[in-house]
Formats: C-alpha cells, structure tokens, sequence
C-alpha cells in the first residue's frame, strides 16, 4: 500500500471513528418558541422592557468541567426574542467570580473568559454556521464556520463582524477574587443583515493564520460564504433554525471553566471531550419563529 492511500485510508477511519464517538443522541431536539416584538427595546444589559416578562425562560444546564474538576453551580438563564431587525437575547448568570480581561475583539482566547455565547445555523445544514461569543467585559468575538468541526477544514473566519449591539450589567467586582460577586447579565441585538450576501461579500481574508491558510482564504469567493441557504430575513412565522446558547464560567484559581448549554451535546458523562463538540450543529435545538 502506497503511502498516499495509507494516509487516505487513516484519515477516512479517524472520521469514522469520530463519527462513532458522537453518535446521534436518543432524546428530540429541543425547541423554543421565539415570540416575535414590535416593542423598542433599548439595549442596556437590562431586561425593563415588557416583551422581555412575556418570553419564555430557558434555564441552561451545566455540561461539561473542563478539566475534571467540577465548580459549585451557578444558575444561568437565557430567554430570545425577534424583530423586524434582528435576533434579541438575554441572559442572566449567577456567578461568585466574574472574571474577564479581553477587551480587543475576535481574540482567539475568547472562551478562558466569562462569557455568553449563540451559535446559529439558519439553514440547518450542519456547515455553516455563526458563533458569536460576547465576555462580561461586552468584548464580542463573532466568528463564521464554513465547514462542519468534524473534517478539519477551514478555519474559523474572524474578519466576518456581525454588528452585534450588546450591553452587560455586572452586579460585582470583575476580576477581583477577595469578595463575593453576584451576578451578570447581557442584553444584545444580532442583526440579520450581518449573514446578508452583501455583509457576507466584503470577508476575502480573516488576516489570520499561516501563509497557506491566507492563500486558501483569498481563493474563497463571496457567493461561496453563505449561511443561510435562501432562508428569509427577517425569518418568516413557522421558520425552524439550528440554534444553541452556550455560557463558560470560570471561577476557580486554576481558571477552570464549567461550560453549561441550553441543548445537550455528546459531553461523555460530564467530562470534556472536545471543544469542538459545542460546535455540532446536529446537537442544537431548534428555534421556532412564532408571533
Ligand atoms: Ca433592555
Ligand atoms: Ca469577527
Ligand atoms: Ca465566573
């Protein structure tokens, strides 16, 4: 066996073997019933305005310790609206320690911060998808995925800045150990013109990575980065899309974080398998667009 297709072959197993250790869970995704609001809301990391009391709460759950260790729990919930202009969502996180430091954008060390994160995949394809990670410092780091995590393939694109209006209020001291915090919560609008063609055709290159990874970005074409596979936006009543809320607390003096999300993911009974498997699309709930 020539070498070429030894490697092939290896790879091929490697995926399969992947594909087998985050097979498909038994219980139906979870769905939400995102209510639609004409009200001005004023986006202040406050929920004041009246369409918030109206949306339902989710109360995420506390899936994986990163490091084995695992931190008292902190109660996190998260609820979502829509509007003509885009996706609004809040959440409110219990939490002793708030620690944050990141305050320049698209930082690749995002998540070793307290932070909040949405994933969506409009389209429901499995591949393309958006992350949009916001630290109690509302320092944002929005990134799009091209391909599924699973197949190595291109990097996360950086440069694709999704115009996301955000404001957090912190009940504590951010990064100081020596007294007890209580809480912090944000309020943000993602937009839905930032997975328009037109947003999507000014990314050539996420000016990140090695010569190979540039060169391969600038071959990319604009009609090729497209996440919402001819979805509507605004979405339309009765629209189903992939979605999943994600929040990492940290909180220990080692900076172990526990990651808690509103849909399970294959967490390998509490323990940390990959990041990459917040990153499983076919794991997220769905949102379901109501009035
Ligand atoms: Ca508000
Ligand atoms: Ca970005
Ligand atoms: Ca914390």
């Amino acid at each position: 066996m020539n070498t070429t297709r030894f490697s092939i072959l290896a790879s091929l197993l490697s995926i399969s073997i992947l594909a087998m250790a985050v097979a498909a869970p038994a219980e139906v995704p979870v769905e939400y019933q995102i209510h639609f609001t004409d009200e001005e809301m004023t986006i202040d990391g406050r929920a004041d305005e009246k369409s918030w009391s109206l949306a339902p709460l989710i109360k995420m759950v506390d899936r994986a310790y990163p490091s084995g260790k695992k931190l008292s729990p902190s109660i996190t919930t998260v609820q979502a609206l829509w509007s003509a202009q885009g996706l609004l969502v809040f959440f409110q996180c219990e939490d002793e320690d708030i620690l944050a430091t990141f305050t320049e954008r698209d930082n690749i060390r995002f998540y070793k911060d307290d932070d909040v994160e949405l994933f969506l995949d409009p389209d429901m394809d499995g591949t393309s998808y958006v992350q949009l990670a916001i630290n109690a410092l509302n320092t944002q780091t929005d990134v799009l995925h091209l391909d599924p995590p699973w197949t190595n393939g291109r990097p996360a694109f950086r440069d694709w800045d999704s115009g996301t209006e955000s404001a957090v209020v912190v009940s504590g001291s951010l990064e100081d150990r020596t007294d007890p915090d209580e809480s912090w919560t944000m309020e943000f609008l993602f937009p839905w013109n930032s997975m328009s063609q037109a947003a999507m055709g000014v990314l050539v290159s996420d000016g990140y990575g090695d010569a190979e990874e540039e060169d391969f970005w600038a071959s990319v074409q604009a009609d090729e980065i497209d996440v919402l596979g001819g979805r509507s936006i605004p979405p339309k009543v009765g629209d189903k899309w992939k979605a999943n809320f994600m929040r990492f607390d940290h909180g220990d003096e080692e900076g172990i974080g526990v990651l808690s999300t509103w849909s399970p993911f294959p967490d390998g009974d509490g323990r940390f398998i990959s990041n990459n498997c917040v990153h499983y699309s076919t794991y997220w709930g769905v949102l379901v667009f109501v009035e």
